[in-house]
């Protein structure tokens, strides 16, 4: 095995940078290979006189002269291992003047300074977070060292005749290759960008609320700026919405988006300069659908709210990224919200967090919102950072309310306004505004892992109460952060015989550091104890307990619920989120009794139930639709210490003929009442539709290979569905419909070669669409899967060069269960091959691509050591990435569940 050594930073050992800098104006001669770059700043010695070395964070580049106050320099160190430029003995004052060549031709990283696009979209583009920017010029590389820039941009001005940075334009235009840029905003180093291109523009206008007049403007090749109207209004949107939710004005006269078909991330917030990766920026009705185009809303909001919320005020240290993330999530969710459902955007996110984040948090790679110990930073831009920090800061939204909520980001914005702070300083800023204590609720951003909340009852008829027991368990983790219990904010409801909700009375109530064990009025528990009881008065008749409303947590909720009450709960419950959650625990409680030959759910009742939610006009279409979506496969793994594999794809397999068997009426009512023709807007009402529309054919579609006859017309199913979804593919008006029926047709392993032929045929030269085609068959639920991704490796718009054909093809495949972990191996090797190929130049994605093989201990023992061999061999490679280093480790450090 090669050298596997790792080396971890710890978030204790911050210390703050030695030296001041002061504006730094940087220089850029712009080639494809041999870039100039020339950085000159005023430095400062903060701890000494003179005589310290200065460190300074360079890589993949090459020197050719450093000056201090004019003079050159021969007194350095530059450690290419570890990326350091050390000068030594340092004046206590100086100017300094670095001078290096870079090759972006030759950078496949997506970090740093690189090349994307062909001919005339040929495009010079940065990605700088987080830690890039050291790629391009040497330079102290830290959120923490913030100055303001000046740019000069110069390129060939027939190849590259637009130049853009970040802030406002001080010389040159749009058209003749050179510009200089000045940010007048202090910023840290992850946030620069330039961008030198032939693209055409997309022009628009804001007009703040203190009345200044802001330029936007989408940079795009010619060809596609028509599908960016959407992100534009969606910008519009955005503005708007920070004014009215926050108080927040954008602060330049300029803003900019441009568009790029190679990213590492979704998208980037560099001040003024927004890059995004074209799957989050472009689409439109006829190439997009309804949920991708909510998305490409929500992440032009979520970039541009960073303005405030990282840019103005951004993160001490990389540890406290969630400071910026986990807010800005928040952020982008409440926007969401607003403009759309608000139950509905909390389905989604509860959903994402139990199918995503609490696997992680189960796993090797565990770790707490705020991080202790990193080994790769680009390893921590995970699904806990963000979504379980947005959760966390939805916490403080509903421990304070709406008001005080705001009244500590008010706070927040006024102190820490150009400054480099902490998670610490975020919550202190709630704390002193609403005058609470949030001492206890540290702790969620120091524990890892998903904390369990079980709620035992007991009712007194004779005394007509009500009695809840609430009992707290967080678990150990790899990450080993402490299982101390935790602040949690348990919402709860008392549901009567008649559905409705009960008033609640305490008899007896108390309080920890001022908060109300039991909060009326917000209708919470403050559950600050590892147990806590509690006696409702006046309860008539016996309640079900309805637990964790709203998802208000981020935990388990365990209320012991029977059949009955969750079927009750299902149809009565007035928190819209946990009707929801009482259907999908009842297909869980299926599956799961499949699995372990004890059923406990009959077959009946889940046709009872999944009829009902059709049937009731009191839940929008969108919201059943994601009611009768079956629960993530991930979920019902994370059930079991050895996974059962096999017989949980069988348990699925089952609930869907049940589903699709016993429900087909109903489901076949509903999409004949659904599949009208309606001329299109972007509305969440007709988004609802469609997402109905959709399941139902989703769902019908699992007939497809049994042999079931039509009652009505004695044609066997199988043809009447695959009618329907043909039907419905070359009938579409829109994209939503049209990869829908495309959909359906190829996860049901019918024909559809024709369909298929005719989708590659209409879009072959649009890369989201083939994107969606290639994770379509990524995804086919079938060991066949494998073979097909073989195949399509060779499609003409694959490039497994390019991070988003990556994901859509390889990292589809490594989440198909039934392909990836198929029992001979094949699945396993065929992937590691493509991680190990993926690391030889971009480790950032193969860091992450990599994570189905991390829970390979859970698996049964055959297939345990076929992963574990292959994880073997992934870090044997001869260059492996210390990305892959960090995630493969920290797997093989766990222990094997099968004996
Ligand atoms: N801040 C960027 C993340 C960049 C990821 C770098 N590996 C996107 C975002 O969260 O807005
Ligand atoms: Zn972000």
């Amino acid at each position: 095995m090669a050298d596997i050594k790792r080396t971890a930073m710890k978030r204790a050992d911050y210390t703050p940078y030695p030296f001041e800098l002061g504006e730094v104006e940087l220089a850029f001669d712009l080639k494809e290979m041999g870039t100039v770059v020339r950085a000159k700043v005023f430095v400062v010695n903060t701890n000494a006189e003179s005589g310290t070395d200065m460190v300074l964070n360079a890589e993949e580049m090459e020197i050719d002269q450093i000056l201090i106050d004019g003079n050159t320099v021969t007194d350095y160190v530059f450690d290419t291992e570890n990326h350091l430029l050390t000068l030594k003995n340092v004046p206590a004052k100086f100017t300094l003047e670095t001078t290096v060549k870079i090759n972006p031709a030759e950078n496949k990283t997506g970090s740093g300074l690189y090349m994307d696009g062909e001919g005339g979209n040929r495009t010079f583009i940065t990605q700088c977070e987080s830690e890039g920017f050291r790629r391009i010029t040497p330079w102290p590389d830290r959120p923490d060292v913030m100055t303001t820039f000046k740019v000069e941009l110069n390129a060939d001005a027939a190849q590259f005749p637009t130049v853009l940075s970040n802030g406002n334009r001080i010389a040159g235009d749009t058209t003749g290759g050179h510009a200089v840029w000045h940010d007048p905003h202090k910023k840290p180093s992850y946030l620069f960008a330039l961008v030198a291109c032939a693209f055409d523009v997309m022009e628009d206008s804001f007009t703040t609320m203190s009345g200044r007049d802001v330029k936007l403007e989408i940079w795009m090749p010619t060809e596609t700026l028509p599908r960016v109207r959407h992100a534009m209004d969606s910008l519009i949107r955005s503005f708007k919405w920070d004014e009215e939710a926050y108080g927040r004005e954008y602060d330049l006269d300029l803003f900019m988006i441009v568009g790029t078909d190679t990213f590492n991330a979704g998208a980037m917030e560099n001040k003024g300069l927004n890059i995004f990766n074209n799957s989050l920026l472009v689409g439109d009705k006829d190439t997009a659908d309804d949920n991708r185009l909510k998305y490409i809303e929500a992440v032009i909001g979520h970039e541009y709210f960073h303005n405030w919320t990282g840019d103005r005020v951004t993160c001490k240290s990389w540890f406290e990224l969630t400071l910026k993330e986990g807010l800005t999530v928040f952020r982008d969710q409440q926007f969401t919200s607003h403009l759309h459902s608000a139950p509905l955007e909390r389905i989604v996110n509860a959903a994402a967090m139990k199918a995503r984040q609490f696997p992680e948090a189960s796993g090797p790679m565990a770790h707490p919102i705020r991080p202790e110990v990193v080994e790769s930073m680009d390893n921590f831009y995970t699904v806990t950072v963000y979504e379980k920090g947005a959760e966390v800061i939805g916490m403080y939204h509903t421990l304070l309310g709406p008001e005080g909520y705001r009244k500590g980001t008010d706070l927040y914005f006024d102190r820490h306004d150009g400054q480099a702070v902490t998670c610490d300083d975020f919550r202190a800023a709630m704390a002193d505004a609403n005058d609470a204590d949030f001492r206890q609720f540290a702790l969620w951003y120091s524990q890892a892992g998903t904390p369990t909340v079980t709620a035992q009852t007991q009712y007194d008829a004779d005394a007509k109460t009500f009695t809840v027991t609430l009992t707290q368990s967080v678990p150990a983790t790899p990450a080993n952060t402490g299982t101390e219990a935790m602040h949690i904010p348990v919402r709860l409801g008392l549901v009567g015989p008649d559905g409705k909700d009960i008033p609640m009375k305490v008899q007896t109530n108390s309080t920890k550091d001022g908060w109300p064990l039991f909060d009326a009025e917000k209708e919470l528990v403050n559950l600050m104890d590892e147990s806590v009881m509690l006696v409702f008065e006046d309860v008539a008749e016996e309640p079900v307990l309805s637990l964790n409303r709203n998802f208000g947590a981020p935990i388990y909720a365990e209320a012991g619920l029977s059949l009955e009450q969750k079927m009750f709960l299902a149809q009565h419950d007035s928190d819209g989120y946990n009707r929801y959650e009482m259907v999908q625990s009842l297909l869980m409680d299926h599956l799961k009794g499949w699995v372990d030959g004890n059923r406990t759910v009959p077959d009946s009742a889940i046709m009872r139930m999944i009829n009902q939610v059709l049937a009731d006009d009191g839940i929008d279409d969108a919201v059943k639709a994601e009611m009768i979506k079956l629960p993530a496969i991930s979920e019902l793994m994370e059930k079991y210490d050895v996974i059962p594999l096999d017989r949980i794809h069988e348990a699925y397999d089952y609930l869907k003929f049940i589903i699709a068997s016993r429900c087909q009426s109903a489901l076949m009512e509903h999409y004949t009442r659904l599949n009208v023709p309606e001329k299109w807007a972007f509305d969440g009402a007709q988004a609802g539709r469609r997402a109905l529309k959709n399941q139902c054919l989703s769902h019908l579609s699992d007939l497809m290979d049994r042999f079931v006859i039509d009652m009505d017309t004695n044609k066997p199913m199988e043809d009447y569905v695959t009618d329907m979804a043909q039907a419905q593919f070359e009938q579409a008006t829109n994209y939503t419909d049209k990869v829908g029926a495309l959909r359906t047709l190829v996860h049901a392993g019918v024909d559809a070669e024709i369909e298929c032929k005719a989708f590659e045929g209409q879009f072959r030269s649009n890369p989201q669409v083939m994107d969606a085609f290639f994770s379509m068959h990524a995804t086919v639920p079938s060991e066949d899967a494998l073979e097909t991704v073989k195949a399509l490796e060779n499609h003409s718009a694959f490039d497994g060069e390019n991070p988003n054909k990556i994901r859509s093809l390889w990292g589809a495949f490594g989440g198909n269960t039934r392909a990836f972990h198929k029992a001979d191996g094949s699945g396993y090797t065929y992937f590691a091959d493509k991680v190990m190929y993926v690391d030889g130049f971009n480790p950032g994605v193969a860091g992450r691509i990599v994570a189905p093989f991390l829970k390979w201990n859970k698996m049964d023992t055959a297939r345990a050591a076929l992963m574990k061999a292959e994880i073997e061999r992934m870090l044997a490679r001869e260059g492996v990435s210390k990305n892959l280093k960090e995630v493969l480790g920290k797997a093989l450090e766990q222990e094997q569940k099968a004996a």
